[in-house]
């Protein structure tokens, strides 16, 4: 099974029924999507990154050499290709070339690295690999190589820029008489990389069918028009970015997107006066940073009328200072890469946008909110979040026994989130019953880290916390017990030998404490979920 095609995701067909009567599941498919915009909307700018301006056309013009490119490499529609791009405009003709070739992404972020991309690879299938040359001052051409080394079944690897030995310039995907497939919007388009509780990330089926909807109905609830100006701060593989309405719900409104290569103030400011930037969403530390920075900035962000927050809590306090610091509306956004998103309307009461976490897109995202027994809490109460609906996945790929535990009887996808639930279903999240770490709103597993750090000869031990944070939201400490007569590491030692795992730098624990026991010896899931709270709470009493 880990090379089969992903699945359809399977919907009862009462509710498929339902979603497609209703309008919701249009029958078209990503590749149809920019058919239909090059179309109506041609030589308008939908793309600017860097020095590169791409008009409708020729996103369209480009993204179908690629498909040809793909296809004429021996790839075959169902396949999965690994995706790491960065913020530049290539990204757009990459992926909507996959998707014209019926090719399936597999989407990375920038930071990942060698341990994370073996394993998406590895879960996936994937036959490629796509990257740009580099970003910054990390060369991601000797992970390429490094990537097909351990999984031989990525045997092409593709450069966006120069490429290195035994590798493909994205340039040389041309167009050829090979005819692009007729792909079927219900068949899954793509696969997200999700938070992950336990353990390494899960990969996350989205049909044509389902994510077309929520971004396209994002878009509408954002209030894009032609006329906006979406700038992508954050990295575009990210979930929210790219669909809340992020950019692909900002090329489906026939709007245009701007990719900032960083979310630094300095940077973003400027591409918000020269390109008079209209929207833009930000994680909530990244929101203070930019209102930190407004009142003495020389750039003109006047043409800024929305600033979406989202991916982790946005505090009430500084939800207040949106409007007074950055003369714009605050549109809170409660996502999660499964499916379901909440946003508060923009022309919700002020007191709903600064308190809430906003209502879901569709009228038929069936949200519940449950006490530890399953039963529903009455409202106001909090609960836990589990929902389905036209837009969440009903289960991961290839994860029989996370699907288990993640799913509920109903179909229901068990969120994790602590939420209460407000008159006019406004949700108020309130925390998280798993034990991930939200750090600036990327989600890491804390028994992930601690699988890396208990490869440590020194280590006999190791619990990973979230630590509340001022300005990360929460930030990660790993609580340590050493050997016996092992030779005691620093803290900086186990940051360094968590780096040399080869991981993201998001993971790497900001804060290490030794201690000579636990309290609990902690086996099993539960026990390890106490362990963590108990270290958490001494913690912050010492504090
Ligand atoms: C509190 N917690 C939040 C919020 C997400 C739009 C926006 C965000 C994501 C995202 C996304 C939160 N307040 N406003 O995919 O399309 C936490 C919850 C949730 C988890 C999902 C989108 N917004 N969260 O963040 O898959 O715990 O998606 O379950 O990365 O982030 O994380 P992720």
């Amino acid at each position: 099974p880990l090379h089969s095609a992903p699945p359809a995701q399977i919907w009862p067909s009462d509710l498929a029924l339902r979603y497609r009567e209703r309008g919701y599941w249009r029958g078209e498919s990503f590749g149809d999507l920019l058919r239909r915009l090059a179309a109506e909307h041609g030589t308008r700018i939908a793309v600017v990154g860097g020095t590169t301006r791409l008009s409708y056309q020729d996103l369209l013009d480009q993204a179908e050499a690629a498909a040809c490119g793909w296809l004429d490499l021996g790839l075959q529609p169902g396949d999965r290709v690994l995706v790491q791009i960065p913020n530049i405009a290539e990204f757009f003709p990459a992926v909507f070339g996959l998707f014209l070739a019926g090719l399936v992404p597999v989407y990375a972020l920038p930071a990942h690295r060698r341990t994370e991309l073996v394993h998406f690879a590895r879960r996936s299938g994937a036959k490629a690999l796509i990257q740009a040359d580099r970003l910054d001052a990390f060369d991601y051409r000797p992970l390429a190589c490094e990537i097909r080394e351990a999984v031989p079944e990525v045997r092409h690897l593709v450069v966006i820029g120069e490429a290195g030995a035994g590798q493909i310039p994205f340039s040389a995907l041309t167009r050829s008489a090979t005819p692009l497939p007729q792909v079927d919007p219900s068949a899954v388009a793509f696969l997200q990389i999700s938070g992950g509780t336990t353990g390494l990330s899960k990969l996350i089926p989205r049909t044509h069918d389902d994510y077309l909807y929520s971004f396209i109905e994002s878009a509408r609830i954002s209030g894009l028009t032609p006329g906006s100006v979406y700038l992508c701060a954050l990295p575009v593989a990210h979930n929210f970015p790219m669909s809340s309405p992020g950019v692909f719900g900002t090329l489906a409104a026939g709007a245009r997107v701007v990719l900032s290569p960083n979310p630094a103030p300095a940077t973003a400011f400027a591409l918000i006066e020269a390109e008079k930037v209209t929207i833009t969403g930000l994680v909530p530390p990244l929101a203070l940073l930019w209102m930190q920075a407004a009142p003495t900035t020389t750039h003109d962000l006047s043409s800024l009328e929305v600033l979406q927050v989202g991916g982790a809590k946005f505090i009430p306090e500084a939800a207040a200072r949106v409007r007074p610091t950055l003369n714009c509306t605050l549109q809170q956004v409660f996502g999660m890469a499964e499916g379901l998103v909440n946003y508060t309307r923009l022309d919700d009461p002020e007191e709903i946008i600064i308190n809430t976490q906003g209502r879901p897109i569709s009228p038929d995202d069936e949200v519940l909110v449950l006490d530890d027994e399953g039963n529903p809490v009455p409202e106001g109460e909090p609960g836990h979040l589990h929902t389905r609906g036209p837009y969440t996945i009903r289960g991961y790929h290839n994860e029989p026994a996370a699907n288990q535990r993640s799913f509920s009887e109903g179909g229901y996808y068990r969120s994790g989130d602590i939420v209460k639930r407000l008159p006019g279903g406004y949700l108020v999240v309130q925390g998280r019953a798993g034990d991930h770490i939200n750090r600036a709103g990327e989600k890491i597993s804390a028994e992930e880290v601690e699988d890396h750090l208990l490869a440590h000869a020194a280590v006999f031990d190791a619990a990973v916390v979230s630590i509340p944070d001022a300005f990360l939201g929460e930030r990660i400490c790993a609580f340590i017990v050493l050997k016996q007569g092992a030779e005691a590491p620093r803290a900086a030692a186990i940051k360094a030998f968590m780096r040399s795992r080869q991981v993201a730098e998001f993971k790497v624990p900001d804060q290490v404490v030794f201690v000579t026991e636990f309290a609990t010896t902690a086996v099993g899931k539960i026990s390890r979920n106490k362990l963590r709270a108990d270290l958490r709470a001494s913690f912050l009493k010492e504090d």
